[in-house]
């Protein structure tokens, strides 16, 4: 019974793990080792999170970290429609925020982002990819601190009438993700000051 006792342990943590570096490169073997020794209510997290049949799935999720006195922070990440038909955006929030926080979707042209108020599409059999300079969702009218490490539970409504909950970590505006393999730079101090987004219009 030890032996079980420790495998759920471990098991609970590397699914808290996965969910969290969701889409980070290195995830899938950590995915695999959990599908094998998994007691059976480690077994359902795991395979709600891969399911692969599911609508639509959001991998590579991540939010850019912001300090109290800035208002707006942004989720990046790829939206991946598994059907064959568009789907939109219907809306998308993140849980334990501010009263009066407000949830837009974003695009980008020329080095200007503005509003989709109708939601932005996933195409048929294809992705959406939520990046800086481009279509992301936006975090606007919050005075709260985003610090580096945290979760935030992201709820994404689609036009489909599905919904995608995922635990979202916050992280420094990679510079160059393919450093990010795993999380162990981002607590880096050394990486703050790049990237950063102009939304300074708002
Ligand atoms: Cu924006």
């Amino acid at each position: 019974m030890k032996l079980n006792r420790t495998a759920t342990v471990l098991i609970a943590g590397s699914a808290a793990l996965t969910l969290a570096l969701a889409g980070c490169s290195s995830d899938d073997n950590t995915a695999a080792e959990v599908t094998e020794s998994a007691t059976s209510a480690a077994t359902e997290a795991t395979s709600e999170m891969e399911k692969n049949d599911a609508a639509v799935q959001l991998a590579d999720a991540y939010i850019k970290e912001k300090p109290a006195d800035k208002g707006m922070a942004a989720i990046f990440g790829t939206l991946t429609n598994n059907t064959d038909k568009d789907i939109k955006v219907s809306s998308f929030k993140l849980e334990g925020l501010k009263e009066g926080t407000k949830f837009e979707q974003h695009d980008t042209k020329d080095g200007k982002m503005f509003e989709v108020p109708e939601g932005l599409t996933i195409p048929a059999n294809g992705e959406l990819v939520l990046e800086p300079g481009s279509t992301h969702f936006m975090i606007m009218d919050n005075d709260e601190a985003m610090d580096v490490g945290a979760e935030y539970k992201l709820v994404i409504e689609l036009s489909d009438g599905s919904s995608i909950t995922q635990d979202v970590e916050v992280r420094v505006q990679p510079a160059g993700e393919e450093d990010y393999g795993n999380d162990g730079d981002l607590n880096n101090p050394e990486h703050m000051g790049g990237g950063e987004m102009d939304h300074s219009h708002h």
